[in-house]
């Protein structure tokens, strides 16, 4: 349970530590030796209720999950710890007397950014889950020696600067040189027959040593640690003496280099398939160290791999770690001389998968090739995989080419890897309602009807005692007073919170804390040299910038009001600051003129003082968790406008929402749910449907006629032209206009315009309304209860994984 030491007991293990890692005393100490010291207290602190948790599951020899992603976008952790293990107010207590404030403290440490957005962050909110639940599990990932770029923007356009966070960030990281594995690559592969039959010969290859780095996460008020993983390549044999000797030192550097380039940096693109092989080898790392640690774990609990999928459950989210199905199958097979039928069917029962995008630009594949060359045994289980698989489905839809050629692993020289997943596993679902029912209906039609029991849905989440708790502490006061601190364990709970709706101090209390968010939030960017009026509405567009999510959709809307502004300086409006937070990928170029479009507009209004007193925008640099932390307490708005049918689910919307945002946003991934959640009454849906969109394109969408015949696009897509601040946006105008092989416009922001607008329009008339505004907030507060990470994690336990919790 709650941790039981004594703010006495711990101000004698900070001293000891203090003594043993700089030889100073808690008086001569500064901030960041303060700092990491009470990281290292928390880690010893986790590493003894780690080792109770784990007895404990194993004396009851519980099925385990592990989840295997290649990103954790993990932010802090000394925070969350504290609060999680209840002694926030220890380490307070301690370090006033040495005069520190552990607010400060938390200041200094860097955010572990080992993730690009949505799919990463989700990835860590499970695993706080997992912990706090009690779920037998460990998350698997790579150690980025860097992680997502630090953004700077030097006159609106996006610079990247690398993410060193090791040095601050590496007191979290427990290293175990006692775990470490090889993981093999290139090399040659040969069948030969024995007496027991074909046996393969793999030789030439090279090896790299994974080393894990363990993350402990404490659940909340529970006896669960969560242990993330991390694995660093290292170099097998130390060093190529010979080379050195005689006197080649770039060969005896080289190959050193050449293993630990694996794990130096997290592939900065979202959304996105970048084919690169650095990546794939990454891929490979990741898988083959994670299946050899799990399979050496289960043969040392149990001697025997025979009940391998009864006990574990692997878990892959998206198709990045999709090789641990040949990986699992390859150690079966050769090292444990399982049948290739018996190793096929351990595999299938063990997996499942998570779909993350629709998007085709992300959908996987590698060249046939490559795989071969890389991982030359891998790739013939794989191609073994594929024919089984095709030989199955000509037996059950004889003479349809053309559908089993969709559904093959294999086909014009590339590997599918989302075909391999569903292949490969027992379970595939999507990450909200209308997602999962797009896998069925197009993406994965035909495995659907060959395969229906398959596929389910899991709706995300967010881990909402970071994201409320500890994110947003005064509504957390607040919450407690009227509903009490259940909620905090069981999420569904903050459906109570409706009960208040029409109490009017609660509904002013709710009003007053927005303010007071925002104020904090002004005065943070204040430091940072952003001046933001805190009596403004705050309206957030915060995520990764793509076309999809239609940033440039929002961009549209404020360039309509602000060319209203200059027609009549003197048209009524309540002050709006429009706050975009967001990092394009480094090679996107359209993303990166969108940032120079919000960044150039923003300097023109600035330099009018009229306008500057009813529209702004602010382009916030380097968002990231922490920043997140910030901004998600003090939105009043919530834009969630991406093209209907794209976003697989967003978990910003919950987050904000969950915090007293309203929503305005379009009929998509899990908005569909938070509509469902708030009705009608609360929420600002606009635009075309996903089958709108759908239909649209089957009739031919034609951006240019918008252009030509609604006169208030034409004015707004004129401007792009003419430029803001002195820059000209013709590369946006053509997007929109002209497009890449004649298709402008490709995620449609003309068509939804009009309606984004109106809707605009008449969520400012209600803001007015403040009363009706904060009963509105409060019914998405307490709306929010269905998407709690928890509840997400409950469904993937009971609906796929199939494991209990200790208790
Ligand atoms: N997502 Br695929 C990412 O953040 N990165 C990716 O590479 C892929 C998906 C996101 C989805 O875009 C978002 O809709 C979803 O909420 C999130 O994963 C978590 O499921």
């Amino acid at each position: 349970m709650q941790s039981t030491l004594t703010s006495k007991q711990l101000g004698v293990l900070i001293k000891n530590k203090l003594s043993r890692h700089y030889g100073i005393s808690a008086e001569e100490a500064d901030r960041k030796q303060m700092y990491k010291t009470c990281a290292r207290a928390v880690v010893e602190i986790l590493s003894d209720k780690r080792t109770r948790y784990y007895q404990k599951l194993k004396d009851q020899e519980k099925k385990k999950v592990y989840y295997l992603c290649m990103e954790f976008l993990v932010g802090r952790s000394l925070k969350n710890n504290l609060y999680n293990l209840g002694l926030e107010k220890e380490f307070r207590e301690v370090l006033k007397e040495w005069n520190f404030d552990l607010e400060e403290l938390y200041e200094d440490e860097p955010d572990a950014g080992l993730g690009n957005g949505g799919l990463g962050r989700l990835a860590s909110c499970f695993m706080d889950s997992l912990a706090t639940m009690e779920y037998p599990a460990m998350g698997y990932s790579i150690c980025y020696e860097y992680g997502l770029f630090k953004q700077k923007i030097v006159d609106g356009w996006q610079m990247e600067l690398p993410d060193i966070w090791l040095p601050g960030g590496d007191v979290w990281l427990n290293q175990r040189n006692d775990l470490a594995f090889r993981v093999k690559f290139n090399g040659h592969v040969e069948e030969i027959w024995t007496n027991d039959g074909l046996k393969t010969n793999y030789t030439d290859y090279d090896e790299v040593e994974a080393v894990p780095y363990d993350m402990m996460i404490s659940g909340a008020n529970s006896e669960g640690v969560a242990i993330l993983r991390l694995w660093r390549a290292r170099d097998v044999d130390k060093f190529d003496m010979k080379s050195f000797a005689k006197g080649d030192y770039n060969r005896a550097m080289n190959e050193k280099m050449n293993a630990e380039l694996i794990c130096k940096v997290l592939y900065p693109s979202d959304n996105h398939f970048e084919g690169k092989t650095l990546r794939l080898r990454q891929q490979y790392f990741l898988v083959s160290a994670s299946i050899q640690n799990i399979i050496s774990d289960h043969l040392q609990q149990f001697g025997t791999l025979d009940n391998f999928s009864e006990k574990i459950a692997i878990h892959i989210n998206d198709t990045h770690p999709a090789l641990c199905i040949p990986e699992l199958m390859r150690i079966l097979l050769d090292d444990y001389h399982y049948s290739w039928e018996n190793a096929y069917n351990m595999v299938i029962s063990t997996v499942s998968y998570t779909n993350h995008t629709v998007l085709s630009e992300a959908l996987e594949t590698w060249p046939e090739e490559l795989i071969k060359q890389q991982f030359p045994r891998i790739y013939g289980i794989i191609q073994g995989m594929n024919e089984s698989y095709c030989q199955e489905m000509w037996n059950r839809y004889p003479g349809e080419w053309g559908k089993i050629e969709r559904m093959a692993i294999i086909s014009h020289g590339q590997i599918r890897m989302a075909n391999l997943c569903v292949i490969g596993s027992s379970s595939v679902n999507g990450v909200s309602k209308l997602h999962s029912d797009i896998l069925k209906s197009q993406v994965f039609s035909d495995f659907y009807q060959a395969s229906s029991e398959k596929f389910t849905n899991v709706t995300n989440g967010f881990a909402h005692r970071r994201w409320i708790c500890q994110a947003n502490p005064r509504l957390t006061r607040l919450l407690d007073d009227c509903i009490g601190e259940e909620y905090k364990k069981d999420g569904r709970k903050l459906a109570d919170f409706k009960r208040y709706s029409d109490n009017r101090s609660i509904l002013r209390q709710l009003r007053d804390i927005k303010l007071a968010n925002k104020i904090d939030f002004s005065n943070l960017m204040d430091q940072k040299g952003v001046s933001i009026d805190p009596h403004s509405i705050f309206d957030v567009q915060a995520k990764r910038l793509h076309e999809y999510k239609r940033q440039l959709l929002n961009v549209l809307k404020i360039i309509s009001l602000y060319l209203d502004l200059k027609d009549d300086p003197n048209l009524v409006m309540p002050p709006q600051t429009f706050l975009f937070a967001a990092k394009a990928a480094p090679g996107y170029y359209m993303a990166k003129e969108v940032i120079r479009l919000i960044w150039h507009l923003s300097a023109d209004i600035e330099k009018d003082p009229v306008l500057r007193e009813k529209i702004r925008v602010v382009f916030l640099e380097n968002y990231c968790v922490t920043m997140a932390e910030a901004l998600m307490p003090a939105a009043e708005i919530s834009e969630q406008i991406s093209l209907a049918g794209k976003e697989a689910s967003g978990t910003g919307n919950m987050k904000m929402m969950a915090n007293g945002a309203l929503t305005i946003g379009t009929m998509d991934g899990a908005n569909v749910e938070i509509f469902e959640a708030v009705g009608n009454e609360n929420m600002f849906i606009f635009g075309m449907s996903a089958e709108d969109v759908e239909r649209k394109w089957a009739e031919g969408y034609e951006a240019s006629s918008y252009y030509h015949n609604k006169e208030k696009i034409h004015r707004v897509v004129e401007s792009l032209r003419r430029g803001f601040n002195g820059e000209s946006f013709d590369s946006i105008y053509r997007y929109l206009i002209v497009g890449d092989f004649g298709v402008g416009d490709p995620y449609m922001c003309l068509a939804d315009f009009e309606d984004y607008l109106k809707v605009h329009q008449q969520l400012l008339d209600v803001y007015l309304d403040q009363h009706k505004w904060n009963q509105m907030s409060l019914f998405n507060i307490a709306g929010a209860e269905r998407f709690a990470a928890d509840r997400s994690i409950m469904d993937y336990a009971r609906n796929i994984w199939n494991i209990t919790p200790l208790h």
